[in-house]
């Protein structure tokens, strides 16, 4: 196995991707990266990751970014832990990545437009909001009916499980009204009963801890 190192800050989408080496159960070394302290911006992170955001993946010393590419990643090194379940088919591989896609490239910028308006503009931020509240709220209600009809994002439990949830909580953090989505709040709750997500979460809480954010 390679040697694997994680940098991770716990509120961002880095979160997805230790729950993805968590569920996989590989070993990997936790970089902590504070973002509530703009790190990412300073000269030590920028020579890791020139792209100043996070996860970035070292694998023996050699960078990847891009989460969706990561956890395509670590799916490929162990397969066996099945975050990206298919049927092996063409279109079976290709519904798991539009899953993560979905994720990553739509609803991702969506919810930031909702936390972080200010950050997306030069200009006055409410505007922002409320466009990333109408745009997130129908990227909801669609992930909201695929919930209802199948229990999980695939029909069974994957990665973009746990990457749906990580957008919806950025989302509530910013004010984001969920009582439209029973189906997630229900679907929120049966994740949380996995203990990669477990752990994930508590990786996180200590994180928060020694970042001081708690
Ligand atoms: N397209 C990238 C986006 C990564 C990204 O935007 N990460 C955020 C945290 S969720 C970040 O590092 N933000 C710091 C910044 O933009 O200064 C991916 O999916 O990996």
């Amino acid at each position: 196995m390679p040697d694997l190192a994680l940098f991770y800050f716990p509120a961002a989408c880095s979160h997805v991707t230790v729950c993805a080496l968590e569920e996989a159960g590989l070993d990997y070394d936790l970089k902590l990266v504070n973002l509530a302290k703009m790190e990412q911006t300073g000269a030590d992170y920028l020579k890791v990751n020139p792209l100043g955001k996070v996860p970035a993946l070292l694998i023996d010393g050699d960078l990847l970014t891009e989460n969706v590419a990561i956890i395509a990643y670590i799916d490929a090194l162990k397969p066996a832990a099945k975050l990206l379940p298919s049927d092996g088919s063409p279109r079976g591989r290709a519904e798991a990545i539009r899953g993560l896609s979905f994720c990553s490239a739509t609803l991702h910028p969506q919810v930031r437009g909702i936390l972080n308006p200010h950050r997306l503009t030069e200009g006055e931020p409410e505007p922002v909001r409320a466009m990333s509240i109408k745009l997130a709220s129908k990227s909801f209600a669609y992930a909201e009916a695929r919930i209802a009809e199948h229990g999980w994002w695939l029909g069974e439990w994957s990665i973009i499980d746990a990457y749906l949830q990580w957008a919806l909580s950025v989302a509530v953090k910013g004010g984001f009204d969920t009582t439209p989505f029973p189906h997630l709040a229900d679907h929120l709750q049966r994740l949380n009963q996995r203990p990669s997500i477990q752990r994930a979460n508590e990786i996180a809480r200590q994180a928060r801890v020694t970042l001081g954010l708690e």
